[in-house]
């Protein structure tokens, strides 16, 4: 394979590569697009322009004409040697030239698009029709993935019929960059946006990073960690609104609205006001006067992120009031302007006895806000962690989903690998995130699926959606391990469509990220697929987390967190491991899921192997559906597990030829730390437990 140039060997184009095709499927598609016929303009028609020239002309080798005079469609029919052309228009304006019905333009979903191929007195056109600009661009991104995945040969092209909408109507990333240009869990260096407690000058990357994110269909971000010290305090201040404004509109020109976390201490920190009580006028007046300031600045500013009474942020419970009441306060406040509060549902002790065995972290989100449903304004959403603890390698689903039905939801997906192998490991987390969205609550009978409830459909909610929290920095590929780049890719194509397989999204980013050679394909897209499962191997077994190293969260440490105030315990003991979140014998976590569900956990017998640990306590011995007992099960996927990761170095280094050598040499060296970093995992867990219960490994391996 010839290596194109040093920019693509750092992986920084990531899946918008454009790599040239192969000759006959370049010129059968310059054949069709030698011509683009763009009648609309104003700021995203032009962003669509640029995309589609400068991606066309990368494939192809030749750079399109532009037509966008008022008659460019019949222009284009009688200068067309061949009458061909690409034609991007809003649906609207499709159905006044007839290139399509007026009733299927005015049904088209606002985001939504058609690509079609149309015909029209001897003259043919590739149709890309949005319901509105923004649509539009996602059609010519959808249309350019087709391209460059080297799938519009002549006879797609003579055929083609596409119709789209998003399922979700927020898409959404959140950044926890801070200003000095750290990033709270980053794994690829230091924040595109703030350096020094400024932001950077140089806004060039931020402008790519846009692109990266409509190309998968995001529409909203957040820019500032979600616990908001004291200088991103002031972002909503006149002192920095002006840099949020210029940053805002980097993104407006692909379609992303941005929005800001918020210090529900602002009113006193940066208000001078005495109190920050969400039902004291002072504070209510102040922020109606912050919200009218941000929106003279920036009309279509997004809303606010909030993280309250949530590992020491402060918020509505230091003055006695509840979080429907604060989530309104600001809610009100944003609402003329049709702006939206996202407020975080991650509220729970973390100042817990490590002796005290009733309370249970699992249960706080549940506890504190189902009780507040229906009282949340129409322009408040909830967002949820997908489990009941924080983003570990295995947990349930968190039964939140499920517990309201009156109350805007959002699911939120950790994209970085803070607890997954930062970067480090690969772990390509699409597969997990397929299981919770598909995961049925039963909430209100079968198919109350998790993606049903967060995109609004299952209780008829005016909005909803999926955020992600953002895995990029400045590391020249964006996300540290290249590979790593397959999550972010995955996340927004699951947001726009939560339907789609892990397969046919693997199969898309690893075509885009390194060509469509059959060997490479399998090859990568095998080991993404497995990816995560082998990191279960080899980290804390059968649900029950954690075992890391305190603060960094990073390699194995199985006592780290058991004697500490943050509710994440595991409780092994000579006997046997695991969380009694029982009705009959332990917390009672397992009562809040609805029917089978609490059912399913609470037994012993039906409880999934997977996630044992994290519902029962159970001794050693204790036999799992597989028949192996718990601590051979242990030992098994450690020396497995291990084993695996060694496999994965093997896996790539069959590639050594088939891929450019700067982005070879990157992967290979991450992979190869994670086999060694497997081995140090296997050992220190397999240590562990057998020196806890004293029971050897059946197949006498070599344990410590
Ligand atoms: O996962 C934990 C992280 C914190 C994070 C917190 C949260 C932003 O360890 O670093 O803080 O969750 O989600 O608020």
């Amino acid at each position: 394979m010839s290596v194109a140039n040093a920019i693509s060997d750092t992986g920084y184009e990531a899946w918008l590569r454009y790599d040239r095709l192969p000759e006959q499927l370049a010129a059968v598609l310059t054949g069709w697009c030698r011509r683009i016929v763009m009648p609309d303009r104003d700021v995203l028609f032009g962003t669509v322009r640029r995309e589609l020239t400068s991606a066309l002309a990368s494939l192809t080798g030749a750079e399109p004409e532009i037509l966008d005079a008022p008659g460019a469609v019949a222009d284009a029919a009688d200068i067309s040697g061949e009458g061909r052309a690409l034609i991007a228009a809003t649906a609207e304006r499709a159905a006044a030239l007839g290139l399509l019905e007026a009733a299927e333009a005015g049904a088209l979903h606002a985001e939504g698009y058609v690509i079609r191929t149309v015909r029209r007195n001897g003259f043919e056109a590739v149709l890309i029709a949005g319901g509105t600009a923004r649509g539009l661009l996602y059609g010519a991104f959808h249309f350019l993935r087709l391209a460059a995945i080297g799938s519009l040969d002549e006879r797609a092209l003579a055929s083609l019929d596409i119709t789209e909408r998003p399922r979700n109507p927020l898409r959404m990333i959140n950044h926890w960059d801070n200003m000095d240009g750290s990033i709270e869990r980053g794994y690829a260096g230091k924040s595109i946006f703030y350096r020094n407690g400024r932001f950077i000058a140089d806004k060039t990357r931020i402008r790519d990073y846009a692109r990266m994110l409509a190309s998968i269909g995001i529409n909203a971000l957040t820019i500032n960690n979600v616990n908001v010290h004291e200088t991103e305090t002031k972002l909503i201040t006149d002192e920095w609104l002006p840099d949020v404004a210029e940053v805002a509109g980097i993104f407006r020109e692909y379609g992303i609205r941005l929005m800001l976390s918020i210090n529900f201490a602002a009113p006193i920190q940066v208000g001078g006001l005495d109190t920050a009580d969400p039902l004291d006028p002072g504070v209510r007046a102040w922020w109606r006067e912050r919200a009218a300031d941000i929106y003279r600045r920036i009309p279509d500013f997004g809303g606010f992120l909030v993280k309250a009474d949530s590992e020491f942020r402060p918020g509505p419970f230091n003055y006695g009031r509840d979080h429907a009441d604060g989530a309104n306060m600001l809610a009100e406040a944003l609402e003329p302007f049709g702006g939206i509060v996202i407020w975080r549902c991650f509220v729970y002790n973390c100042q817990q006895d490590w002796r005290d065995r009733k309370t249970d972290r699992a249960k706080a989100a549940y506890d504190i806000f189902v009780p507040l449903d229906g009282r949340f304004r129409d322009n408040v959403l909830l967002q949820i962690k997908n489990g009941p603890m924080d983003f570990q390698v295995r947990e349930p689903v968190s039964p939140l989903f499920g517990g309201m039905s009156k109350t805007n939801q959002m699911l939120e997906l950790q994209i970085t690998q803070e607890y997954t192998g930062q970067q480090r490991h690969l772990c390509y987390l699409v597969p997990q995130w397929k299981e919770v969205l598909d995961f049925d609550t039963y909430a209100c009978g079968e198919g109350t699926t998790v993606a049903r409830i967060v995109n609004g459909s299952a209780f008829g909610r005016p909005i909803g959606g999926i955020a992600g929290v953002s895995n990029i920095g400045d590391d020249p590929n964006w996300t540290g391990h290249l590979l790593a780049q397959a999550n972010l890719y995955g996340f927004g194509r699951l947001a726009w469509n939560p339907e789609l397989t892990a397969e046919a999204i693997t199969d898309e980013w690893v075509r885009l990220t390194f060509g469509g050679d059959p060997v490479t394909v399998d090859t990568i897209s095998g080991m993404l697929l497995e990816s995560w499962r082998i990191y279960e191997n080899y980290t804390a077994p059968l649900g029950v987390g954690w075992m890391v190293n305190p603060g960094s969260h990073y390699g194995p440490n199985v006592d780290g967190y058991e004697y500490s105030k943050w509710g994440t315990y595991h409780f092994a003991d000579f006997r046997g491991v695991g969380v009694d979140r029982t009705v009959k014998t332990g917390t009672g976590f397992t009562a809040q899921y609805h029917k089978p569900h609490c059912d399913i956990y609470e037994s012993l017998e039906l409880c999934p192997d997977e996630l044992l640990l994290f519902f029962h306590h159970v001794p050693y011995t204790h036999r799992l559906h597989s028949g192996k007992t718990v601590i051979q099960h242990i030992y098994d996927t450690h020396f497995e597990g291990a084993e695996q990761a060694r496999g994965l170095v093997e896996r790539w280094k069959s590639l050594q030829d088939r891929i450019d050598p700067g982005r070879y040499r990157q992967v290979l060296e991450r992979l190869e730390e994670q086999a060694a970093h497997a081995e140090e995992w296997r050992d220190v867990i397999n240590a562990y437990f057998w020196r806890k219960s004293g029971i050897p490994d059946e197949h006498g391996r070599k344990i410590y």
